[in-house]
C-alpha cells in the first residue's frame, strides 16, 4: 500500500497549528466515535504539551453504545477531559459547555484569585480530516446567542466565536493528517470515508469492511441486504449485488457500484451502530 500520508502542505497548517496554539487555553480534539484510536492524531501530544486537552468523541450516535462508553473510559483514565457528543445535534451543546467549563475551572480560579473577573477561556478544535470540526463550529457559530466578530490587537484579527460561560472558540479549525499512519489504521479511516478513495481503490475498501464487519456483527448485513452469510467475502459482495441490483449487463456484478453502496450504508449508520476499534482493556 502505498498512500502520501504527509503532503507538503501539512508542514504549513502545522506551523499554522503552533501559532493558534500559543493564543488559546484549551485544545479540543475531536475524534470518530466508530475508530476512536485511529481517528486520533498521535502527533497533537507533542503539540499540545502543557496545554490542557479535551478530547471529543464525536458521531456517538454512529457508534456501539457499549464501545461508547469503553471509549469514554479508556480515555478519561489516559487523563483527557473526554465528552461523547453528536455535532448534529444542537440540543447538546449544553454537554459541550459543562465540559468545557470543568475543564477550565482551575484557570477560571486562578484569575478570580487575581481579582480578574469575566477573563474569556479561549479554545480551539483540532482533528484530523471528516470527524466533524466544522459541522461543530457551524452549530455553535449558528446559534442566536453566539456571537461573532473579531478582538484586534490582542489576538490580530482572528475570529472567534463566544460560547456562553465566557469561552471564546477559534473559528477555524485545525486539520492535521497524523505523519504516520498504520494499515489497518489506513483500512479504518477509508471505511469511514476520513481518507478518499483517490488513495484506495473502492473495490478494496470494500472488500475489506465486508471481511471486517462480519466478524464484527454477524447480522449486520443479513439485517440490511437479506443475504446469507457465506464463508467468502466475495460472495457475500456478490449477493448483496445482486440483492440490491448493483449489475451490468449480462448478470456480472457491478463491483464499483455495490461497493460504492455499502460503504455510504455504513458511513451512513444504516447497517447499525458499529465501532470498528476497541481500546486496549476491553
Ligand atoms: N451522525 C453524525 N454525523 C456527523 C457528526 N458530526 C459530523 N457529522 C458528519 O460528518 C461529516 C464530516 O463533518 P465535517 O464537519 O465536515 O468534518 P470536518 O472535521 O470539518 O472535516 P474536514 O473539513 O475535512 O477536516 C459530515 O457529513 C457531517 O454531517 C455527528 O456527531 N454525528
Ligand atoms: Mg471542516
Amino acid at each position: 500500500m502505498n498512500i502520501n500520508w504527509y503532503p507538503g502542505h501539512m508542514k504549513k497548517t502545522k506551523d499554522l497549528l503552533k501559532e493558534n496554539i500559543k493564543l488559546v487555553d484549551l485544545v479540543i480534539e475531536l475524534v470518530d466515535a466508530r475508530i476512536p484510536r485511529s481517528s486520533k492524531n498521535p502527533d497533537f501530544d507533542e503539540l499540545f504539551v502543557n496545554k490542557k486537552r479535551l478530547l471529543i468523541i464525536n458521531k456517538y450516535d454512529l457508534a456501539n453504545p457499549n464501545l461508547n462508553k469503553a471509549w469514554e473510559n479508556y480515555y478519561k483514565s489516559l487523563g483527557y477531559y473526554t465528552v461523547l457528543y453528536n455535532s448534529n445535534d444542537n440540543k447538546e451543546l449544553k454537554k459541550l459547555e459543562a465540559v468545557i467549563e470543568e475543564a477550565t475551572a482551575d484557570i477560571a480560579e486562578r484569575y478570580r484569585n487575581k481579582g480578574i473577573i469575566n477573563r474569556v477561556i479561549k479554545a480551539m478544535i483540532v482533528g484530523i480530516p471528516n470527524v466533524g470540526k466544522s459541522t461543530l463550529i457551524n452549530s455553535i457559530a449558528k446559534r442566536k446567542s453566539a456571537k461573532t466578530g473579531n478582538m484586534p490587537g490582542v489576538t490580530k484579527g482572528k475570529q472567534w466565536i463566544r460560547l456562553p460561560k465566557n469561552i471564546d472558540l477559534l473559528d477555524t479549525p485545525g486539520i492535521l493528517w497524523p505523519k504516520f499512519i498504520s494499515e489497518e489504521g489506513a483500512l479504518n479511516l477509508s471505511f469511514t470515508g476520513a481518507i478518499k478513495e483517490e488513495v484506495l481503490q473502492i473495490e478494496e475498501i470494500a472488500y475489506s469492511f465486508v471481511e471486517r464487519i462480519v466478524k464484527l456483527d454477524k447480522n449486520a448485513l443479513t439485517n440490511r441486504y437479506g443475504i446469507e452469510l457465506s464463508e467468502k467475502t466475495i460472495e457475500n459482495i456478490d449477493n448483496i449485488a445482486f440483492k440490491k441490483g448493483c449489475i451490468l449487463n449480462k448478470n456480472e456484478v457491478n463491483y464499483e457500484r455495490v461497493s460504492r453502496m455499502i460503504l455510504n450504508d455504513f458511513q451512513d449508520g444504516k447497517l447499525g451502530r458499529i465501532t470498528l476499534e476497541k481500546p486496549d482493556s476491553v
